[in-house]
This record gives C-alpha cells, structure tokens and sequence, in this order.
C-alpha cells in the first residue's frame, strides 16, 4: 500500500466529505443522517396530509347540516376523527421538528471539529495571515448559522412544501379545474422565490463577512488593549468599532429590506381571492355544492403556511449557505506545509546545517539571504545581530514553520523536508520570544509536551529550570491555574517555565528566543543556569543579548540585515570582527 502524503501538517482520519461546494459539503453532511432525513420528511408529508383533512370533513359536515333532513348523526364522528387527526399530526410535527433540530446540532458539533482539526493541521504561515477574530466569527457564529438553517430554516421550508403541495393534490377531488388557482400559486411562488434567494445571497454573504471582520477587529483591540490604552486611542477604537457595526446593521437591514420585497404575500391574498370566485362560479353553474366551496377555500387557506414561513426561513437557509460558504473556503484555503508521513522518523542526533539558505515570507522580499554554517550533534550556537535581522526567522526554519525559498536545511545530514514532520518538531524544541502560556494549572503548562508526565517528573524538570522556587511561593503550588496568556507571570518566570517545558520534552535540539532581556541580575542568573542546564547534551541555538552566553557559544552567527556579518568562536570574532567587537563594547 502506498502512503499519499497528506497536504495538512497534522490529520486525524475522519469521514471524507465533498469538499467541492458548500451544497455539496453540507449534504455530504446531512447524508450520513438517513434516518432522521426520513423522519423530517414522513413527519412533515403527515402533518400536512392531516392537515388537509379538517377542510375536507368540515365540507362534508357542511353537507350534512344542509340536507333537507339534517343528518345530526354524523357530525360526533367527524368531530371524533378531526380531534384523533389533529394529535396524530401533533405527534408527526414533533418528529419533525426533533428531527431537524438533532439533524442542525449534530451537523454543528460535526462541523465545528471539522474546521478545528483543519485549523490545527494549517501552517504558521496560514496563521500568521488569518486573523484570529475572523477565524473565531467563522467557528462559532457561521457554525451556529448553519445549525438554524436546520431548524427553523429548512425545517420550515419542508413543512411548508408539503403545505403547497397538498391542495393541489386535494383540490380536483371537488372539480378539476380547481387545479387552477393552487398550481398557478405554486408555480408563482417558486419563480418568485428563485429571484428572491439570487437576490439574497450576495447579502447574506455581505452580513457574514462583516460580521467576521467585526469580529476581528474587536478580538484585536482586546489582544492588544494594554496597547490601545498605552497610546491613549480608545476613542479612535471605538470609532472603528462604530464603523465596523454599523457595516453589519446595513447588512442586517439590507437583508431585512430584501425580505420585505417578497411578494409571496401579494400571491396568496390573490390567490384566496380568486380561488373563491372561481370556486363560487362553479357553485352558480351548479357544479359544486356548498360544502365543497367550504372545503376548498379551506384547502387554500392551507397556503398561508408557505406564504408566511417563506421570507425568513429561505432567509434562514441563505444565511446557513453564506456560513458554509465562508467555513469551507477556511477549511479549504491551501496548506503549503507537506507534513511528509512517509519520511524520515529516526531518532535525532543533532548535527545542523545550512547550505546557501535564503528565504522570504510569503509575498515578502528575502529576510534571509545566502547562510551557510554547520554545528555539531552537541554544540552550542549564538546567533546575535540587531533586532529585525532576522534571527528568529532563521531558527524557525529548523522545524518548519516556514519552508526557505531556495538552498538546504540539514538535520543529521538529512533535507528537513526529507523528515517527517511530526518526528522532526517532536525532537526540536522552541521556546519563542514570546512565550505563551495556556489559562490551565502550571503542571499542564510544564507538561504540554509530553501529556501524562507525572509529579516527579514535572517537578525536577521545574527543578533544573529554577522554577520550583518561585513556583512554591503560589499558594496553589503546581495546580495554580495561570491567567489567561499567563498575564499573572513575570517574563523571567514564563521563560523558565518554557525551560521547564524543554526539560521534560528532552529534545535533541533546543532553541531558545530570548532577545527581550531586562532582568534582574538575581534572576539572570539562575536563568542563566537553567540555560547552561538545559543545553547540556544537546544542540541548542541561543537568540541572546547576554554577552555571558554568547562567550561560551561553540559558533557565534553575527547577522545583519538578514547576512552573515561574521561567524565563528568569542576568541576569533573578537581579532577578526569589528562588528562583533562592536557589540562588546557598547
Ligand atoms: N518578518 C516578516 N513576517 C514575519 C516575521 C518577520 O515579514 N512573520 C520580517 C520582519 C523583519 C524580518 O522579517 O524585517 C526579520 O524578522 P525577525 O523576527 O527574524 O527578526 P529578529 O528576530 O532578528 O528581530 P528581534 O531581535 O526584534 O526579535
Ligand atoms: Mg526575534
């Protein structure tokens, strides 16, 4: 058998849905419910048929009353059956109604691990251009729009179908050419219906969008609120914020006005009114009796169902599409990353190399250019240079959370592209200069990388990353759940934390982020023996400003403006660099 590489950098194997439209995706959805489909369709064609009977046997009780000789006899029967019909028909109508109600909720909870299994198999540089908030309004409200197309949205459109439907069926039992006034109705309706939906769709699509970038921009100015406040532009915020809501109110009313345009309403009035005079025509020509007028207008009477769920339960249905649109063109939106299954898994030795590396992001010019060194399984390497030069770019092509444009990342002499993705990053591991921290307990936090760790465990790694100290003066010790993004944690203690995090991972490559720098000299150094620590019998590359760490580095990189300025040992940088000597100096 052979292993079709999968495009995601991470894939869970999960039932295979059309992926072509969003109709097709939705039903590829919906048919893996047959029976509850079959219970929504048998619930609505019941309650409508059961519907129709009331007209019916009020015309024939009609009929009797107007004998000669009322027939008095038959009336408690009749009354008896459309009593025994109408809860029959409160039965099927529950079936149907619970049966689009579990059809929208099951197909949202679906759906919703759907898109988030494709988030997390979505590369950094898929994330680095999607916007948080949007992909948020997309998860949560487009989801949801996609269960209430359910219920009421296409439950109602069911149900009032087989409302259409049923005069047309009932009506030539009376006379055939009461066929007339219905089928014309029907056929009215749906052209009409046809414009409307083609009308709303674009609208519907201009509400979720603006939502979704509503959204966005308030997710933003929360994330970045100490920002915001900082520079004193809460007023200008909120102006944005007006702007952006005012965007989904014209939307909203936009959609609200199309509604109002519908002239399903002006169809049925027309349609009541000239059915009846047709149908009293035929009363004069003596073709009907007095209870089959009685009857048929109450057949179309039925129509009203129809004529006023129409506008918004289509509205409904437009929504859910506009939503399932917007999902699928996340779900399907290209990975550019190949997490390469069927490569290299061995276990990691250590040993680095760039050969020739340049590399850009996306629709970027290079923020790296020609870099060649190699490390040793072991070594440490320094990478210093001003801030922009692109020293964190370059550790972040070790695990590939970007691919390089042209040249060769090597690791134990093996193309990173060449491993597969889940071992290479398993065996890397990256604390970034920004260190995040999930809002659950320090012992998850310290074990993100290896679930299951026990106590022992997680606490001698704390131990090696000096956390233990500072984590033990919290009243909850490990269980202490950390605020959300780890507000309530200095920067020194994240990073530790982060040190923690390696220690128990045990990679065989570990880089460390660490350019923001002003602490503390207490805590400098017991970080700088967590560090010292934490690099022992492993290759590690350190992104410092710590003039005490790049001195013990094997190979020092100085970068500048995305190039090699110099590189090589303290000993020889200092005779041979004057940028480096430079930094020594300052
Ligand atoms: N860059 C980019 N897109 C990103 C990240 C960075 O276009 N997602 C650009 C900005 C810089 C260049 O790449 O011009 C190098 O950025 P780095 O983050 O690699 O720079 P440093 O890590 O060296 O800077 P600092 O010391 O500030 O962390
Ligand atoms: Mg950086």
């Amino acid at each position: 058998m052979t292993t079709i590489a999968s495009p995601a950098e991470f894939t869970i194997q999960r039932p295979q849905y059309s992926r072509t439209s969003a109709i097709r995706w939705v039903l590829s959805h919906v048919l893996r419910h047959n029976w509850i489909i079959v219970m929504v369709f048998l619930g609505a064609l019941g309650n409508a048929a059961l519907a129709a009977v009331v007209p019916i046997l009020v015309g024939d009780a009609f009929n009797a009353m107007l004998l000669p000789s009322p027939d008095t006899g038959v009336l408690v029967p009749l009354a008896l059956i459309i009593g025994g019909t109408q809860v029959l028909r409160g039965v099927l109508q529950l079936g149907r109604n619970f049966g689009a109600e579990l059809l929208g909720q099951r197909l949202e909870a679906e759906i919703r691990d759907e898109l988030y299994i494709s988030l997390l198999g979505k590369s950094m540089t898929f994330h680095s251009l999607q916007p948080v908030g949007d992909t948020m309004a997309r998860a949560t409200n487009d989801v949801r729009e996609i269960n209430l197309m359910f219920n009421p949205g296409i439950n109602l459109v069911i149900g009032s179908f087989f409302f259409l439907v049923m005069p047309i069926l009932a009506a030539p039992r009376y006379h055939p050419a009461l066929l007339i006034t219905p089928l014309l109705f029907a056929l009215a309706y749906f052209a009409s219906l046809a414009r409307y939906l083609k009308t709303l769709a674009p609208i519907s699509d201009e509400v979720r969008a603006s939502f979704g970038s509503m959204n966005t921009h308030l997710s933003e100015s929360l994330d970045g609120v100490e920002t915001v406040k900082g520079a004193a532009q809460e007023d200008s915020e909120v102006e944005r914020f007006i702007l952006n809501a005012k965007r989904v109110r014209d939307a909203f009313v936009k959609q609200g006005d199309t509604e109002a345009r519908f002239i399903a309403f002006l169809l049925y009035g027309i349609a009541i009114a000239a059915g009846l005079t047709h149908a009293l025509f035929l009363f004069r020509e003596g073709l009907l009796n007095t209870g089959q007028v009685i009857a048929y207008f109450g057949l179309l009477r039925m129509l009203d169902f129809p004529t006023f769920t129409s506008s918004w339960a289509y509205t409904q249905v437009s929504m859910g599409l506009a939503g399932a649109r917007r999902i699928l063109e996340l779900i399907n939106r290209e990975t550019d990353l190949d997490q390469n299954a069927s490569g290299y898994s061995g276990e990691m030795k250590g040993e680095v190399e760039f050969k020739d590396v340049t590399f850009a992001y996306p629709d970027g010019s290079a923020v790296l250019e020609n870099i060649s060194f190699k490390v040793k399984p072991g070594q440490t390497v320094a990478v210093v240079g001003q801030t922009g030069a692109g020293k964190t770019s370059l550790v972040k092509l070790l695990n590939r959370t970007y691919d390089i444009s042209s040249g060769q990342v090597l690791v134990d002499g093996l193309d990173v592209r060449e491993w597969n993705l889940a071992s290479l990053r398993s065996q890397i591991s990256m604390i970034e200069q920004d260190i995040f921290l999930f809002s659950r307990s320090i012992s998850d936090n310290l074990a993100f990388g290896k679930p299951g760790a026990g106590q022992d465990e997680v606490e001698s790694a704390a131990r090696a990353a000096q956390a233990h100290d500072f984590i033990e003066t919290f009243e909850n010790g490990y269980e202490t759940v950390i605020g959300e993004r780890g507000v309530t944690l200095s920067g020194g203690q994240r990073q530790r934390l982060a040190l923690g995090r390696a220690f128990l991972t045990d990679p065989r490559i570990l880089i460390l982020d660490d350019s923001t720098s002003a602490i503390d000299s207490a805590t400098e150094d017991k970080i700088q023996r967590a560090i010292s620590a934490a690099a022992r019998g492993r290759t590690t590359f350190i992104i410092t400003h710590r003039l005490s760490q790049i001195r013990w580095a094997d190979l020092i990189i100085v970068l500048r403006k995305g190039q090699v300025a110099a590189m090589g040992s303290h000993d020889e940088l200092m005779r041979t660099s004057d940028a480096y000597a430079r930094i020594f100096r300052e």
